[in-house]
């Protein structure tokens, strides 16, 4: 059902030691940990390999020299057992009788972690207590009613594995931008370090910045006489699940996370998306996911041809293609080539009487166009604008001044205001918006909003903060705002006193079930009740859909968007969010243009909550471009006393 491989341990290609890198050790790491959780259970194993990942995966100090020098035991969080092991996999290339773990694990019992908020603890139990071992009997069992009869279990949590299937199946090995650029970048690489590849490069949705990606398209420009060991130099490469096929000119892969340079990441995530991914398990779940991906080995001569093509999407590629035969050319992924010489030659052999390329520019040339950035190609009206010279000069990460909703410690954030500010003055800021959360917001019970008199003293401290910068002649200033509770009635939480004190409201909906429980003429109607208070300036995360966590609620987005337009033209600021976190990416790049069109101010937020996760704005960014914005419809670029002229 689902392209997910049984894991495997990687192989070694090198014939010297260190025979790993840094990333593989600790993916292996966290997958033993993970298998251990499905299979044995011994707490204290469990903890020493999930710290030994941890541990391995934040290490500054070369691995290979710790373990060499005999040092490794000495560091905080391995122990013995796991440095002989790491000592053993660096030196020979083995790892001990792990094999023999991996081998009993079935692979069923794998594929179910990547169901969102199905942990390793509770797909041991279904195995265990029901013999369940597939996501199908899973489902099976699920929809007989069994699952809720368990221990721990209920209706609730048996219709939300059914929900998470639901989704799973729905998203079918589809990865988040995020990691499949990780991913794509990484493969990028490896594949254009062979000896023999002159350029490869990443195509397809992922260049083509899709919110979620399928399968990953390289393109790699490969002399005839060296297509033999190219390929067989990427069938040799470590990490590889599974060789789905491999011929002349194309070679399909499935790739597992231990291909990626660095060990996976995801940073702090919003207390949201942390549950509605899967909580605690998010992370073992996303390192047992994989990634399809097919390389296209191409004469250096057909390169920009073959890059264009696959680089998509289908739509574009079928207008061209229908502008070429009206110029009498045939174009595909080998050439762009007149009829009456190509006649009833085909591919590669067709294309020696191409127009000549080695660019993408002059493909769009000889097709009358001016050069479509890869992120408009989907057939949205970006021909026609090539053709007349009206492509939008697309927003650029440099572009940004700062951004309006962050998070620090007094709500669910894990850094200061002065780390935040420090990060963003890193990025060439002007300014940095502070939203934290109000205090309705709660997780499980758990307040995780702040109380209106301690959102006011954050105030006071930041004003404190903006003077010192003042009188020193920094330009930066933080934005005192908060990210108030849009209630059910679409009314805002804390009073309206207390919101009046605030440079900016970025009003959000969290409370997901009541919303997504009720229809769109009630949502819209509360939305927009919620936009129409006087003290909202930002619309955040509109749909609160978490990209494979689960839908937002229904909402007719155009009717909100047009009265936001109409509160703009009476001179009220009323902005939508880009969401930039890339579990959000909420407002969908499909509706941008037409907020714009209505003008409606957008702003890219990261919704950070730790200084890294500012960084999340580049997705933003790339979310803006599909979406054909430029820096003046963006708040984001204003400079940051324009914005305090503008909130004050
Ligand atoms: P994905 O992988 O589902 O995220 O989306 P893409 O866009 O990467 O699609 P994929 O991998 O099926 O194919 C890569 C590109 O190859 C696609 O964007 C356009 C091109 N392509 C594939 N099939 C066709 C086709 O039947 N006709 C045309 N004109 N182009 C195609
Ligand atoms: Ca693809
Ligand atoms: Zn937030």
């Amino acid at each position: 059902m689902v392209s997910m491989k049984s894991w495997t341990l990687p192989k070694s290609r090198r014939d010297d030691p260190p025979h790993y890198s840094k990333a593989q050790v600790a993916t292996v790491l966290e997958q033993v940990a993970t298998l251990l959780k499905l299979t044995d259970a011994n707490p204290f194993r469990i903890r020493a390999y999930e710290n030994g990942s941890r541990t391995i995966a934040s290490i500054e100090q070369d691995l290979w020299e710790l373990s060499t020098s005999g040092k490794m035991t000495e560091v905080k969080g391995i122990g013995k057992g796991i440095a002989s092991l790491i000592g053993e996999a660096l030196g020979e290339g083995t790892w001990g009788d792990l094999q023999k773990l991996y081998d009993d694990t079935p692979a069923g019992m794998i594929e179910m972690l990547a169901i969102p908020g199905l942990g390793p603890k509770r797909i041991k139990q279904l195995h265990d207590e029901l013999g369940i071992d597939s996501i199908a009997e899973l489902s099976t069992v699920c929809h007989e009613g069994g699952v809720e009869k368990l221990d721990g279990f209920g209706a609730k949590s048996q219709q939300k594995i059914l929900d998470g299937i639901d989704l799973l199946a729905r998203f079918q090995g589809r990865r988040r931008l995020n990691v499949g650029l990780l991913y794509g970048e990484a493969f990028e690489a490896l594949v254009a370090r062979i000896k023999g590849v002159e350029h490869a490069q990443l195509a397809g949705s992922a260049r083509r910045r899709r919110e979620t990606i399928g399968d990953l398209d390289i393109v790699a420009a490969v002399r005839p006489e060296n297509v033999d060991a190219v390929t067989k130099a990427i069938l040799n490469t470590p990490n590889i699940a599974e060789v789905k096929g491999a011929g002349d000119s194309k070679v399909s892969v499935i790739l597992e996370a231990s291909i990626l340079e660095q060990h996976m990441d995801l940073g702090t995530l919003d207390s949201g998306v942390f549950s509605a991914i899967g909580g605690d398990d998010y992370s073992s779940m996303e390192s047992a996911g994989t990634i399809d991906a097919q390389v296209r080995l191409v004469p250096p001569e057909v390169f920009a041809f073959t890059l264009a093509y696959f680089t998509g999407s289908k739509e574009h590629n079928i207008l061209l293609r229908q502008r070429a035969i009206n110029m009498g050319l045939r174009l595909n992924e080998f050439g762009l080539i007149p009829e009456e010489k190509a006649g009833d030659m085909k591919g590669l052999e067709a294309a020696q009487f191409s127009l000549p390329a080695t660019t993408e520019e002059e493909i769009y040339q000889h097709l009358g166009l001016a050069w479509v950035p890869p992120e408009l190609r989907e057939d949205m009206g970006e021909v026609d604008a090539a053709e007349t010279n009206k492509l939008p000069r697309l927003v650029m990460p440099t572009d940004l001044k700062g951004c309006f909703h962050n998070h620090t410690t007094l709500s669910d954030g894990v850094a200061t205001l002065e780390q935040m500010a420090g990060a963003a003055m890193d990025m060439d800021w002007q300014f940095l918006g502070i939203a934290d959360h109000s205090q309705i917001l709660n997780i499980g019970g758990r307040q995780i909003g702040a109380d209106a008199e301690d959102m006011l003293a954050q105030g006071e401290a930041i004003r404190a903060l903006n003077e010192v910068w003042a009188d020193g002649g920094k330009d930066f200033r933080l934005l005192h705002g908060a990210e108030c509770d849009i209630l059910p009635d679409g009314s805002l939480d804390y009073d309206e006193e207390t919101r009046r004190q605030l440079s900016h409201v970025v009003a959000s909906v969290h409370q997901l079930t009541t919303w997504r429980s009720r229809d769109e003429v009630a949502n819209t109607e509360a939305l927009i009740t919620a936009i129409e208070d006087p003290t909202c300036t930002i619309l955040g995360h509109p749909t609160g859909r978490i990209l494979q966590g689960r839908d937002g609620f229904d909402v007719d987005l155009h009717a909100v968007l047009r009265r936001m337009g109409e509160l703009n033209a009476e001179g009220e600021l009323k902005s939508v969010e880009i969401n930039a976190s890339p579990y959000r990416l909420d407002l969908d790049w499909r509706f941008l243009r037409f907020a714009r069109d209505q003008g409606v101010p957008i702003c890219i937020n990261p919704d950070a909550h730790d200084t890294s996760g500012l960084r999340d704005v580049w997705f933003g960014v790339q979310i803006a471009r599909k979406g054909w914005l430029e820096p003046q419809h963006l708040l984001n670029c204003k400079t940051g006393e324009e914005i305090e002229a503008m909130l004050s």
